[in-house]
């Protein structure tokens, strides 16, 4: 199997919800590979109309990566398709096995030109938020290894951001959680992410600079989640929040 049928066996599984047998297990492949699938893949959703919308990070906490039994940071991109607005209905049947994330997103005040310093990140932002994302792996079980979660634009499949907030809003040591039904589920710290949620920014400007991904004024960022994910279910309202950003609500049906 070649980059572009991974990349259209992922797109298909994505647009039929059905999942597919990990990549891994039918040929091995390396981290390199995995981003030229996962851009190939980007590039299909582009060609089809869809407009990038940011880029997030992923398995940035230890929660996380435990888990998913990973061990390393990975990125992927963002499309206009994946956003919701809060308290919209998101349908279940149009997703594998949707689960949810608590998160802290950062909107850029402009294009990304140069690598970001923790000291002077906030210079290329105007708003914080919390923000919901939704993970939906393409692979059966949601299991994969790292490679596969790459090639498969780490699971990403929606996300839902609260109110803009400003960019002095502390954002470290807050607690951010997950909730079901008003109920925590889980939670965390946002010191959880690589030990500040800032430096999931800089890792994000880099990576993108590194690989010729352009981040321009308006667009975010998706730190990654300080908690475990929660798998969905039809009837549940879904809440992130993040202590002085706020919350954002989203309700699950079948
Ligand atoms: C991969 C995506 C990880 C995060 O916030 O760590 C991620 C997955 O868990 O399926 O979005
Ligand atoms: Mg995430």
């Amino acid at each position: 199997m070649n980059y572009h049928q991974a990349a259209e066996l992922l797109d298909r599984a994505a647009s039929t919800a059905q999942p597919v047998a990990q990549l891994n297990h039918r040929r091995s492949f390396n981290l390199e590979e995995a981003y030229a699938i996962q851009s190939i893949s980007i590039g299909r959703r582009l060609a089809r109309g869809e407009q990038l919308t940011g880029m997030k990070l992923g398995f940035t906490s230890k929660a996380k990566m435990e888990q998913m039994g990973v061990h390393d940071m990975i990125w992927g991109q963002l499309t206009d398709a994946m956003t919701y607005q809060p308290g919209a209905d998101l349908r279940k049947s149009q997703f594998i096995h949707p689960r949810a994330e608590p998160e802290i997103a950062f909107r850029l005040a402009k294009a990304i030109d140069q690598p970001l310093q923790l000291e002077t990140a906030a210079r290329y932002v105007d708003g914080l938020a919390v923000a919901l994302e939704i993970i939906d792996s393409r692979y059966e079980n949601f299991k994969f290894s790292l490679e596969d979660v790459v090639a498969d634009n780490c699971s990403s499949t929606a996300y839902v951001l609260g109110d803009w907030q400003p960019v002095n809003s502390p954002i470290r040591d807050i607690s951010i959680e997950l909730c079901i039904d008003e109920a925590i589920v889980h939670a965390g710290n946002s010191d959880a992410i690589l030990g500040n949620p800032w430096e999931s920014l800089v890792n994000a400007t880099r990576l993108a600079l590194d690989h010729g991904v352009v981040l321009a004024a308006g667009q975010i960022i998706l730190a990654g989640a300080a908690t475990a994910a929660v798998y969905l279910e039809a009837g549940q309202k879904v809440s992130a929040v993040a202590e002085g950003l706020g919350e954002v609500t989203i309700n699950v049906v079948p």
